[in-house]
């Protein structure tokens, strides 16, 4: 973690071959001159510089952490620290994970930046489900993926003292938790210089969340239980846009917000974005393809993604169940129902986790600072508002009445009920 005073310098088309030149195994890779390499930046997110580099022989991406938030400029400091705690994340999840996420090349600790396999012909998962286009695999491969990166982060699988020191190196991420503290669990139900939403259509709508105490005291109290419930390593930020997929394969990528945590955050940060793109696709139909058949997917793929990792959590337990909570020694042949039924609790536990936090993610998507392009590219602002209000009233009764959904039929029931329900205000 140590940097050389005035080692770090912003990387550009210009200077970033001669940094990997110097890389012996990333030279090869690419092959050729390193003057006849292509470099293209290509970063879309709101804090990071990405460049894509291809040779004669191959390409590589390269992920470099900028000082600042890069969608809001040097105005908003920020330590490029995130890229130790994302190369860090990835080097804790890699022996479990197996092909869900980018191999690594090199990390370069000065400069804050990682070269990595470039994905392809892989896209975002957020712009193919803005397109309608159906993944056969990604919900089950990431139901997968937080059952393993969580399973065999948490006191379920290790000795506690593997656990403490996992939360003292990932303690360090602070700068990235501040900004879930108050980007996530505060700003959107304040009034705050960073939040926005669509104006005047949804004002009234906003206007009325923020006054809701209920829904505040249950939207804080998921803020203090990211806080404080550190049950295993999170990737702190896995919505749709931190998922690279084609139709066979998928990857995690971007785990620079990874801290230890509630699994549920991991859970509900995935399910809440299908759940928002699924309100946006009103907003995507067109005069052959409403849309709906396309929105009955995206819920099927919710229920897919909860059992794939009820189902793989549940089988690691069972199998790989070694730490120090629920200690394996402690249950006997006759209390196997016991067990059986307090992992059954837990796990219910969790999916209540994930559907609070979900709908923190899709309140925060709608009136914070970082909205997503499943509702920013529609254009038309009325189109656009109906769709967002829809998105808030389902996110609002997750969290005001979380007793109406206890399984995930009673989730993809409420769906369309409650989309159906809200009407468009008048103004
Ligand atoms: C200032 S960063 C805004 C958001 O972008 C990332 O994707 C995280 O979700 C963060 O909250
Ligand atoms: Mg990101």
């Amino acid at each position: 973690m140590e940097r050389a005073p005035g080692a770090y310098r912003i990387l550009n088309s210009e200077n970033l071959p001669a940094l990997l030149a110097g890389m012996e195994d990333v030279r090869a890779l690419l092959g050729g001159r390193p003057e006849d390499w292509r470099v293209r930046e290509v970063g879309d997110g709101n804090l990071n510089l990405v460049f894509i580099v291809e040779g004669a022989g191959g390409s590589v991406c390269v992920k470099q952490a900028l000082p600042y938030v890069r969608a809001a400029g040097p105005s908003w400091p920020m330590s490029p620290q995130r890229a130790f705690f994302e190369n860090a994340y990835f080097t804790a999840v890699a022996p479990h994970v197996d092909g869900l996420i980018p191999r690594v090349y090199r990390y370069e600790p000065l400069l804050y930046c990682t070269v990595m396999e470039r994905l392809s012909p892989h896209i975002i998962l957020r712009q193919g489900l803005i397109a309608g286009r159906r993944y056969a695999n990604v919900a089950r491969d990431i139901g997968d993926y937080v059952a393993r990166a969580t399973f065999f982060t948490s006191d379920l699988a290790w000795p506690f003292e593997r656990k403490m020191d996992g939360i003292a190196l990932f303690a360090g991420n602070k700068a990235l938790i501040r900004i879930t503290v108050d980007l996530v669990f505060a700003d959107p139900y304040r009034q705050s210089e960073r939040n926005r939403h669509t104006s005047p259509q949804l004002d009234a709508v906003v206007a009325d969340l923020r006054r809701d105490g209920p829904l505040k005291a249950a939207a804080a109290r998921f803020g203090q239980k990211f806080l404080s419930d550190l049950q295993a390593l999170v990737h702190g930020d896995l919505h749709s846009g931190s998922i690279m997929v084609t139709e066979q394969d998928s990857r995690v990528i971007d785990p620079e917000f990874a801290c230890y945590g509630p699994i549920g955050f991991d859970l509900g940060a995935f399910l809440g974005n299908l759940l928002l793109n699924w309100y946006s696709q009103p907003g995507h139909a067109s005069a052959d393809d409403d849309r709906s058949a396309y929105q009955r997917w995206i819920l099927e793929q919710a229920r897919t993604f909860w059992e794939a990792f009820r189902g793989r959590f549940l089988a690691l337990w069972a199998e790989h169940g070694k730490g120090d909570a629920f200690p394996a020694a402690m249950f006997g042949a006759g209390d196997a129902a016991a067990l059986q039924s307090a992992r059954s609790e837990f796990v219910d536990s969790l999916f209540a986790d994930m559907l609070g936090f979900g709908a923190c993610k899709m309140i925060r998507r709608i009136q914070g600072f970082a909205h997503v392009i499943d509702f920013e590219q529609i254009r038309d602002a009325d189109t656009r508002a109906g769709c967002e209000a829809r998105a808030l009233a389902l996110a609002r009764l997750l969290l005001t009445h979380p007793r109406q959904f206890r399984s995930i039929d009673d989730l993809i029931d409420a769906v369309p009920r409650v989309a159906a329900e809200e009407r468009p205000r008048k103004r």
